[in-house]
This record gives structure tokens, C-alpha cells and sequence, in this order.
């Protein structure tokens, strides 16, 4: 960042995942050296206590904090009381400790999930809490509508520079390709590879495949959070994405021809559509000076070579 020193002290939760993996790299890449990680067996950021020790022994200067409970529609509709309890664990946690610690700048990670279900599209940060949440996925939106509202009380009551953004659908490198608790985007990459080796004929896409969803790669995401953490101070929250959406439906065929799956579609209504559409407006990302970088067709390609360098 700008007007932070090499060596400043900055810690990257969640350094394991998708996300905070791809800040990491972020990081290391842009010459960073003075970097703290911990995995989750390291520093249980659930545990009050262990989160308190690590910031007082440590003194950050810097967090992201990209550590939360993940997953897609069928994992937040069914461990509904694990999404919301460690998540709000996760982030009073780190945040409170950061206030306590002097931490210079935080920013917090939420998701395009906390907008209204049926918000007008694009979706305008003003629109937050104007309408019912989509309900698969209400308490991880809870959760994050809290860690938003968290952020601004400590720049409010205790002048922390404490920011929130809040990403569209991410894949990339070192994504979750479990078969139920995944996201769409790996999900498929997932089944199309498989039914293509097995000699499948058929691939399950659950839902009708009409839904809209917009999909950001996460090392873009990585680049804007780096971006953000130089030129953007202010209460509230920021939009990140592409600004360009299309349906599962067509999601499914991209994927389809990119793995070289010669087989068909099948949509089971059974599993859940989830909100119909979450497009997020990125004006104000813009205007900052930021945009994305890969689009969402070379985006997949490196995904699906990320999955089978570490999945076949
Ligand atoms: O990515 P996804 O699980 O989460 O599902 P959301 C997006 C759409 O893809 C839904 C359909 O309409 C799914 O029914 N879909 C089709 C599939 N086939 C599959 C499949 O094999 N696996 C999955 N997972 N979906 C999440 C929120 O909502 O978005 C999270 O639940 C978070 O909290 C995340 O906010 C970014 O986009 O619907």
C-alpha cells in the first residue's frame, strides 16, 4: 500500500482459503516481507481468548480479514446456526482485538449475499437492509450485514479506519470443489471433468439454470482489495465484481465446452434457485480507478487447470 512501508506489519486471516490466499500472494508479490499468517489449527479465530494473545503478542499494523465460515447455497441453507455463530465469532474477534491493539487499518470481507433478495439490479450499496434477505442463505448475510456495522461503530466511537468490502460470486485458485458445499462455478468444473473421465452422458445442474450470477476471479478480487487498502477510507462498504452477469443455464455450457464435456444438461428442481439475480453496480469501484482484469472465459481455464493440477 502506498503509504505503508515494506516492512510494515500485516496480517492476512484466512491466509489458507481462496481468498486469502490470493491476497497473500498479493502481498508477497508486491514485495511485502513483515507478512503474519496462522492456519485455523494455528489460531482457532472462534476462540476469544487465542484471538486476544495472538493480537497482543503479535501488533499487526495491517489485517484483512478474509477468515469466515464459506460455502454455497445447499452448505448455507443446511449448517445455518454454523454460518452465523462462527462468523460472528470470527469477526467481533478480530475486529474488537484490532481496535484493542492499535491495528492501523482493517478491512473486512463480507459478500454480495447481504443485499435483499429481490433488490432492483444493479445492486447500489444504498440498497442495503431496504428488503427480506434470500432466505438459503440469511444468516451468513446476517453475519456480514453485522461485521459491516461492526466496522463503522469502531471508526465511529473509536476513530479505527476499519473498512468493508463486499465481493460478487469469486472463483480461482485453491477454490472449495466439495460436491455439496461448494459454489456453483467449481461445482460444475467439478462434475463436468468427472462425468468427461467417467463416461458420463448426463450432468446435474441443480435448479432451474435460470438464475443470473456475476463471477469475479479471485486474484482480481486480491488486486482491489490491495487497491482499496491504499485509497479508500471511508464508513460503509464497496462493491467488487465485474459488473456482468449471465445464467447458470449459459454458466453450465461455458463450462461444459471449456472441460469438453459432450454430454447433456439435466436441471434438478429439488435443490435450491437462491435469489434470482445479485448484480452488483461497481460505478463506485470505478470511479476510484479500479477495474477487472480477467474475464470470466479465461477465468475458467485457469480454474480447471488449478483443479486438475491438484484434484486428478
Ligand atoms: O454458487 P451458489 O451455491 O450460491 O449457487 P449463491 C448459485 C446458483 O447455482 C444457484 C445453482 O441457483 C444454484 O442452484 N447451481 C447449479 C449450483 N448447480 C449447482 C451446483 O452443483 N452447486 C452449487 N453450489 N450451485 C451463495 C451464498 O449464493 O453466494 C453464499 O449462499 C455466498 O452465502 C455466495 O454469498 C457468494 O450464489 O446462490
Amino acid at each position: 500500500m502506498r503509504s505503508v512501508e515494506k516492512n510494515a506489519k500485516i496480517y492476512v486471516a484466512g491466509h489458507r482459503g481462496m481468498v486469502g490466499s490470493a491476497i497473500y500472494r498479493k502481498l508477497q508479490k508486491e514485495g511485502y516481507s513483515n507478512l503474519v499468517v496462522r492456519t485455523s489449527a494455528e489460531l482457532d479465530l472462534r476462540n476469544q481468548q487465542a484471538v486476544t494473545d495472538f493480537f497482543e503478542a503479535e501488533k499487526p499494523e495491517y489485517v484483512f480479514l478474509a477468515a469466515a465460515k464459506v460455502g454455497g447455497i445447499v452448505a448455507n441453507n443446511t449448517y445455518r446456526a454454523d454460518f452465523l455463530y462462527e462468523n460472528l465469532c470470527i469477526q467481533n474477534n478480530v475486529i474488537h482485538q484490532a481496535h484493542k491493539n492499535g491495528v492501523k487499518k482493517l478491512m473486512f470481507l463480507g459478500s454480495s449475499c447481504i443485499y435483499p433478495k429481490l433488490a432492483p439490479q444493479p445492486l447500489k450499496e444504498e440498497y442495503l437492509l431496504t428488503g427480506l434477505l434470500e432466505e438459503t442463505n440469511e444468516p451468513y448475510a446476517i453475519a456480514k450485514i453485522a461485521g459491516i456495522k461492526m466496522a463503522d461503530a469502531y471508526r465511529s466511537q473509536y476513530n479505527c479506519d476499519f473498512i468493508s468490502v463486499m465481493p460478487t460470486n469469486l472463483y480461482g485458485y485453491n477454490d472449495n470443489y466439495h460436491p455439496q458445499n461448494s459454489h456453483v462455478l467449481p461445482a460444475l468444473i467439478r462434475k463436468f471433468h468427472e462425468a468427461k473421465v467417467n463416461g458420463g452422458t448426463e450432468v446435474n445442474i441443480w435448479g432451474s439454470g435460470t438464475p443470473m450470477r456475476e463471477f469475479l476471479f479471485a486474484d482480481d478480487l486480491a488486486d482491489a482489495c490491495y487497491f482499496l487498502m491504499q485509497n479508500y477510507s471511508e464508513a460503509g462498504f464497496l462493491n467488487i465484481g465485474t459488473g456482468t452477469d449471465l445464467s447458470i443455464k449459459d454458466l453450465a455450457l461455458l463450462i461444459k465446452e471449456i472441460v469438453g464435456f459432450e454430454g447433456t444438461l439435466a436441471f434438478d428442481s429439488t435443490k435450491p434457485d437462491g435469489t434470482p439475480r445479485k448484480l452488483m453496480d461497481v460505478s463506485k469501484l470505478h470511479q476510484l480507478g479500479w477495474k477487472h482484469k480477467i474475464e470470466l472465459k479465461e477465468g475458467i481455464k485457469l480454474a480447471y487447470q488449478d483443479f486438475l493440477e491438484k484434484h486428478s
